[in-house]
């Protein structure tokens, strides 16, 4: 009899909950409820050409980007779902200046916070290229029971309890790690499920892939400019020159190049002094799971996840993707600057 082997998002995590002993649940309840927000907002992407929530909402973010509607209806649904868990006790997004504190007597007993960018590469949906979601778990550090405080919110990414990212792509999958390796799953709408269809992936240590906004080339540091034309030099022994691909989604492009081996860089320039990739939502769960799959996330001088974030929206040049890749940019860096 042919066996139809398909592990669920909820499957895989009561399984893996078991590896946990200490384990009681909550944090499968908070993943479970992240699952959920995915769904729902990857069925309004999907409609997006037909609902009125095409284009912009008419207001400005804390980036002085405009907001899209969708960008409003993916940080109302996620911080919802975060609220609801009964596990998070606040929410920091891209989409907000401040922290949200959730003050329910029931949210206030819950061990976790989550920092996210609801909807990132936004900008994309109008022309139907795909878009992400990125999240990042940590334990609060502020007394339980309390209400949270931005210092909740400002720890090394080494101290992420998790982190993901949900592609809306030719496919919807939601992609995290808790640590223990990376994982991803592919989402069948006929059974509104996430189903386990990436077990254990690795980043290929080396890739012939570079993404990067070219447009930029002449703003950017020395250093990241000889990297680009060396990416750019015929070498057949290390497969250069390489594939220039850049989708202007991160999320996009990251995940390309984790399967597939490859470099997503934002840099530093005279436009972004600081880069245009925040270090709390963005960089710090990418980093993880790129560490988390043999890869590497770093500023072109640190690990990007041993940074101590100052402040809730703060930027930082990024470099992430196959080792070898970051190595050899960091290596151009240190030398031109
Ligand atoms: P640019 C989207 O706004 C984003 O934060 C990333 O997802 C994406 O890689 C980058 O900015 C694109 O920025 O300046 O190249 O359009």
């Amino acid at each position: 009899m042919k066996s139809y082997n398909i592990t669920t998002l909820d499957d895989f995590i009561i399984k893996r909950q078991k590896d946990y002993p200490e384990a009681k649940g909550e944090f499968s309840r908070l993943l479970h409820h992240i699952g959920t927000a995915a769904k729902m907002v990857g069925s309004k992407i999907r409609k997006a050409g037909l609902a009125d929530i095409l284009g912009r909402a008419g207001n400005i973010n804390v980036q002085g980007e405009d907001q899209q509607k969708l960008d409003i209806y993916a940080d109302e649904v996620f911080t919802s779902a975060l609220l609801s868990s009964g596990e998070c006790c606040g929410v920091a997004s891209e989409e907000n200046q401040n922290i949200i504190t959730f003050t329910h007597e029931f949210a206030l007993k819950g061990k976790y916070i989550v920092c996210m960018d609801p909807l990132d590469g936004s900008s994309n949906i109008d022309v139907n290229v795909s878009v992400g979601t990125i999240f990042s778990i940590y334990r609060r550090i502020s007394e339980k029971g309390s209400v949270v405080t931005d210092e909740d919110f400002l720890q090394k990414g080494t101290d992420q309890v998790a982190a993901g990212y949900i592609i809306y792509g030719s496919s919807t999958m939601l992609v995290y790690t808790t640590g223990n390796g990376v994982n991803g799953f592919t989402l069948d709408p006929s059974l509104g499920e996430f189903c386990l269809s990436h077990t254990d992936l690795k980043m290929p240590a080396s890739g012939s892939l570079y993404s990067v906004n070219e447009g930029n080339y002449i703003k950017f540091p020395d250093g990241v400019k000889k990297y680009i034309k060396y990416c750019q030099e015929r070498d057949p022994s290390t497969s250069r020159p390489y594939v220039s691909r850049y989708i202007g989604s991160l999320v996009s492009d990251f995940h390309r190049n984790l399967l597939k081996g490859g470099i997503y860089m934002y840099p530093s320039s005279e436009i972004y002094p600081r880069g245009k990739l925040r270090l709390v939502y963005e960089c710090n769960p990418m980093a993880l799971i790129a560490e988390q799959s043999g890869g590497k996330a770093s500023d072109g001088y640190n690990r990007i996840m041993e940074i101590k974030p100052d402040s809730l929206h703060q930027k930082t040049p990024y470099f992430v993707g196959s080792v070898e890749m970051v190595n050899r940019v960091e290596e151009f860096i240190r030398l031109n600057g």
